[in-house]
């Protein structure tokens, strides 16, 4: 068996990254480093068989644009589809190719590919009283990653998630959804209170929206916190396909907002699924996913969202994470700590991660096969990278209005808000 080709060095644990945004990609090697190396020395040993897998894909390889849709497991063309039964046969040169697709992050897959969904709406019209939004549901092609053949996917104003839309308890919304699929579609205000012909549940509360025409959901946003909105229709399939998207409400007390009652500096919106394209965050798998950068002390909101149909235990290396909010319900006292959250399909859980350790962590999936192959890493994985204190003090002196920390995240390709809660 030819000898391995000589992985790149990983920094030892204890050396902060590099500050530079290269850099902090760079540093996030250690983020792959401990789920990369536990599988180096089985996978370096020459002639061993590989282990049989238990799970994984079955079926032919990726043929993405013939199978949008199906049934999670059948591999719609999709992340499912590193390693596993289907792979190549031969002994599989693990260490090459898990140090290649971490590379690919280091590298900032997550900004060079186009399309990255979940950004904020922005200000909606105003029409009296309400705030109007406005949104098409189409046909898209999607990329999960720089290297996979684009997926036939479906969207909210051209992208999946769809555009995340931010308002204020007591908010009078107006969303007006145009179809221009060429099937049938239905959508759902998830967690939201409202009137029950708004509930957006085609043959219950409403005839489905035909395509070319349009539906006009109102309500008053009363129910604060993390929530969703999503196809309601034949969803198992299109939903799957991509049709979510995160709608926040923000408690109309400004002191009760996450800025101010958590200290937060950013909101980030963390949407989950797992059926075309495979296990994605935020319509990415790994290396595409964004990475979370913070610096070091500051505080992070992340709400996670389950538009799938498995359960993600969420898993963050070196630091725990404070669960504040179940579906939108602050839990006050009941609040707790951990490092690995069980998200189930339809919940959203919000957390509160206290950035005291810098450095470059791993942040995933632990069900493994949602996380990691024998080519490498893929799917549910990116990192938080905490910044050290000498990034810290110079962004702040040149910050200005924008922070340099989110100007960072953005650079990368994360869509997280900085929070100046509207
Ligand atoms: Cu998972």
């Amino acid at each position: 068996m030819p000898r391995m080709p000589t992985p790149p060095a990983l920094a030892p644990a204890s050396t902060p990254p590099d500050l530079s945004r290269r850099g902090f990609l760079r540093g996030a090697v250690l983020a792959g480093g401990g789920v990369v190396a536990a599988s180096v020395a089985a996978a370096c040993t020459p002639a061993v068989t590989p282990a049989p897998w238990t799970y994984g894909p079955v079926g032919p390889p990726s043929t993405p644009a013939a199978s949008p849709g199906g049934t999670p497991g059948a591999s719609p063309g999709s992340s499912h589809d590193h390693g596993g039964p289907g792979a190549s046969p031969a002994a599989v040169d693990h260490d090459a190719k898990a140090a290649a697709v971490v590379k690919r992050f280091l590298d900032g897959e997550a900004a060079a590919v186009e399309g990255m969904g979940n950004q904020p709406y922005g200000d909606p019209s105003r029409d009296g009283e309400w705030k109007v939004f406005d949104l098409t549901v189409d046909k898209i092609t999607h990329r999960i990653d720089a290297v996979k053949d684009p997926v036939d996917a479906l969207g909210f104003n051209g992208t999946w998630p769809g555009p995340r839309i931010d308002v204020i308890e007591g908010d009078k919304v107006r969303a007006i959804f145009t179809n221009k699929l060429d099937e049938t579609t239905g959508i759902h205000f998830h967690g939201q209170r409202l009137p029950n012909s708004m509930d957006g549940v085609p043959h219950i509360t409403q005839d489905p929206i035909q395509p070319g025409a349009s539906f006009t959901y109102e309500f008053t946003a009363r129910t604060t916190g993390s929530h969703m909105y999503h196809s309601h229709h034949n969803a198992t399939d299109q939903v799957g396909r991509g049709l979510l998207g995160a709608f926040i409400v923000h408690p109309g007390d400004p002191a009760q907002r996450v800025d101010r009652k958590f200290g937060v500096s950013q909101d980030i919106v963390w949407i989950s699924n797992d059926t075309l394209g495979g296990f994605t965050i935020n319509g990415r798998g790994f290396p595409a996913t964004a990475p979370l950068v913070a610096n070091l002390g500051d505080k992070i909101l992340v709400r996670f969202m389950n538009e799938g149909v498995m359960t993600h235990p969420w898993h963050l290396h070196g630091m725990p994470m404070h669960v504040v909010a179940r579906d939108g319900y602050e839990l006050g006292s009941a609040s707790f700590r951990c490092d690995t959250l069980g998200v189930n399909p339809g919940e959203r859980w919000d957390v509160v991660i206290d950035c005291t350790e810098p450095g470059a962590w791993a942040f995933h999936c632990h069900i493994l096969p949602h996380a990691e192959g024998q080519d490498g890493m893929y799917g549910m994985v990116t990192a938080l990278v905490v910044q050290a204190p000498s990034a810290a003090s110079a962004s702040t002196a040149s910050a200005g209005a924008a922070s340099p920390v989110r100007a960072a995240a953005a650079a990368a390709g994360s869509t997280a808000l900085e929070c100046r809660i509207l």
